[in-house]
C-alpha cells in the first residue's frame, strides 16, 4: 500500500504530464496555423508522450492500491513569439519536469518507498532524452535563425551595389 503523501504527490505528477499533453498540443495547432506540418507532428506524436508518461504513474498508483485523483489542468499558452521561442519553451517546460520528477524521487527515498523509486528511474532516463530532443531542436533553430540574419546581411550588402 502507498502512503498518503507519495499518493498525493504521484496525483500531482500525473496532472503535470497531462499539462504537458496539453501544452505540446497547443504548441501542435500553433504550428499547423503556421502552415508548418512538420513541427506539428512531431508536437502532436509529443503530446500523446506525455499523455503515456501520465497512464504509466496513473496505472502504477492502482496497482500498489493507491487512488487516482485527477486534478484541472491549466490552459496552455496558444501562442509564442516565434518557432524557435516555442521550442525554447519546451525546453524549459521538460527542465521544469526534470526537477519535478528528481523532487518525487527525493520523496520516494525519504519515505523508504523502494518500489516507487524503481518506477521513477524510467522517468529519469527519459528525461534526459527528452530534454536532449528539444535542445538539439532549439540549437538547430539557432541555426537557422544565424543563416535569415545573414542573409539580411547579404542582402544590406547588394542593395549597396553601384550602378555600372
Ligand atoms: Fe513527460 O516528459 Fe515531457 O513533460
Amino acid at each position: 500500500m502507498i502512503s498518503k503523501t507519495m499518493q498525493e504527490a504521484i496525483n500531482e505528477q500525473i496532472n503535470k504530464e497531462l499539462f504537458s499533453s496539453y501544452l505540446y498540443l497547443s504548441m501542435a495547432a500553433y504550428f499547423e496555423g503556421k502552415a508548418l506540418p512538420g513541427f506539428a507532428h512531431w508536437m502532436r506524436i509529443q503530446a500523446e508522450e506525455e499523455r503515456g508518461h501520465a497512464m504509466k504513474l496513473y496505472d502504477y498508483l492502482l496497482e500498489r492500491g493507491g487512488q487516482v485523483n485527477l486534478k484541472a489542468i491549466a490552459a496552455p499558452e496558444t501562442t509564442w513569439k516565434s518557432d524557435l521561442a516555442a521550442f525554447e519553451a519546451a525546453l524549459e517546460h521538460e527542465r521544469f519536469i526534470t526537477k519535478s520528477i528528481h523532487e518525487l524521487y527525493e520523496l520516494a527515498a525519504k519515505e523508504k518507498d523502494y518500489a516507487t523509486q524503481v518506477m521513477l528511474q524510467w522517468f529519469i532516463d527519459e528525461q534526459v532524452e527528452e530534454e536532449a530532443n528539444a535542445s538539439e531542436i532549439v540549437e538547430n533553430l539557432k541555426r537557422i535563425e544565424a543563416h535569415d540574419t545573414a542573409v539580411l546581411m547579404l542582402d544590406h550588402r547588394l542593395g549597396k551595389r553601384d550602378e555600372d
